[in-house]
């Protein structure tokens, strides 16, 4: 059992960082803001392990949000890691790595023909959204409540992850000029997709999902609503993006399009693609990809895209990926997981939901099912928060928020999973 005073230097750490800092963090949603107390800062990671500065150790569900798909320091990426750095850091040119993790990526992603590499999830997702509107020469985007595409300000409307965790769905300082293009629909509605194309039949540039969500905790789609979202997108001559920076190469290699056979016209890739060093892509279908500049006029570039390094974790990651061995562990240590929260909820009475697509999981605090931001919106999030830290005082490093989603990893083993599902139990006894 840890408590709040065995983490007393990661307190004192959180103090001083909120002299220089916003918050003491360096993205909103690390901050512990709907849970109460202060975030941990860490020392080191392994396998599934966290250890942090008090020297406390923690079963890790978070992996750095998504991308740590196969546990922290896997030996392939550590060593590729160190082989890039022996020729340098980055070099603003192009290298062969960069080539080879296109090909890799097109190779996996159904739909995927030609990629652009670039930073972080949110560069990639902005990036996304002007190519749509350049190659369309429309200007509406609609996009689902609750769903989270990076801090794009024409996507912070409505959106989820720290967003709706820390109450700013609607950020300030994004203009209305900047929304004002910006669509916002319930996610599984059918009938408001149907309805905003009818009103909008030659305006709508893109409709951007995340094709299972995990930015209000894990929320999947229907397979109507996938399928309408196909069939209007391409009837009103609109661009179907698919946010896969939290599926992609996680619910499956060729990420959610693959899984449920639906090929969207562009995807937004990140976390995993970068093997946890700073690196995202778009990519989709050529005739649609050469528009990006120089092929074509829509502009984009970045003085560290394709960075040697992260592109190097990129490529030893998704090549580890390759071998189904990987998707067929995650699924069975995934449902083993999913089935002994449940199973303890219910022991102890706790009403919930327990949503689940592969590897990416929420226990929703809630009896009803949960599908749209209507309904997760309405968790338990004071019993949420008391259940985290019934898990943190026992080891177990959970999503500080309930509109996030816990990833599972090929370093968690079946040791780790009972122990988890054990400290569950106790936590769950104690709400
Ligand atoms: N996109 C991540 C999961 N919602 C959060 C990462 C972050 O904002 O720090």
């Amino acid at each position: 059992m840890t408590n709040s005073e065995s983490r007393k230097s990661s307190r004192v750490a959180y103090e001083r960082a909120k002299q220089v800092t916003p918050g003491g963090v360096n993205s909103a949603a690390r901050a512990f803001g709907a849970v109460g107390g202060h975030p941990i800062f860490i020392k080191h990671a392994e396998g599934a392990w966290l250890t942090d500065i008090d020297g406390n150790r923690y079963i890790d569900y978070i992996g750095s949000w998504g991308p740590m798909i196969l546990g922290h320091q896997h030996p392939q990426v550590k060593h590729a890691i160190q082989a890039a750095l022996e020729h340098g850091t980055s070099y603003g040119a192009p290298t062969e790595a960069e080539t080879r993790l296109a090909e890799l990526i097109i190779e996996a992603v159904p739909s995927v023909e030609m990629v652009r590499l670039v930073s972080s999830g949110t560069e990639a997702t902005l990036s996304t959204i002007r190519l749509a509107r350049g190659a369309t020469g429309r200007d509406k985007i609609v996009k689902f409540a609750g769903n989270y595409h990076g801090h794009v300000d024409s996507l912070l409307v409505a959106a989820g992850s720290a967003a709706a965790t820390l109450a700013v769905p609607n950020s300030p300082g994004v203009t209305k000029g900047t929304s004002q293009d910006t669509i916002v629909l319930e996610y599984n509605s059918v009938a408001s997709l149907q309805a905003t194309f009818e009103e909008y039949p030659n305006e709508i540039a893109a409709v951007i999902l995340e094709p299972v969500c995990g930015n209000m905790g894990c929320v999947t789609p229907s397979a109507e609503f996938l399928q309408s979202l196909r069939a209007l997108t391409e009837k009103y001559g609109a661009l179907l993006v698919f946010d896969e920076v939290m599926c992609g190469f996680r619910v499956d290699q060729g990420g959610a399009q693959k899984l449920f056979g639906i090929a969207p016209d562009l995807t937004v890739m990140g976390k995993i693609v970068g093997g946890g060093l700073p690196l995202a892509a778009f990519g989709g279908k050529q005739h649609i990809m050469k528009h990006v500049l120089p092929a074509g006029r829509v502009f984009q570039a970045g003085t560290l895209s394709g960075n040697p390094l992260a592109t190097a974790a990129g490529i030893a990651t998704l090549e580890a990926l390759r071998d189904p061995e990987v998707y067929k562990f995650l699924e069975l240590q995934s449902a083993k997981l999913a089935v002994g929260l449940a199973q303890s909820a219910r022991k102890h009475g706790v009403p919930h939901q327990l949503n689940r697509v592969g590897s990416m999981m929420t226990l929703f605090f809630h009896d009803q099912p949960i599908t749209n931001w209507a309904t997760a919106s309405r968790c338990d999030t004071a019993r949420f928060a008391k259940f985290f830290w019934g898990l943190m005082d026992r080891g177990v490093y959970w999503p500080c928020s309930q509109f996030e989603a816990l990833f599972v990893s090929l370093a968690h083993t079946d040791d780790l999973i009972a122990q988890t599902i054990a400290a569950a139990d106790e936590a769950l006894s104690q709400l």
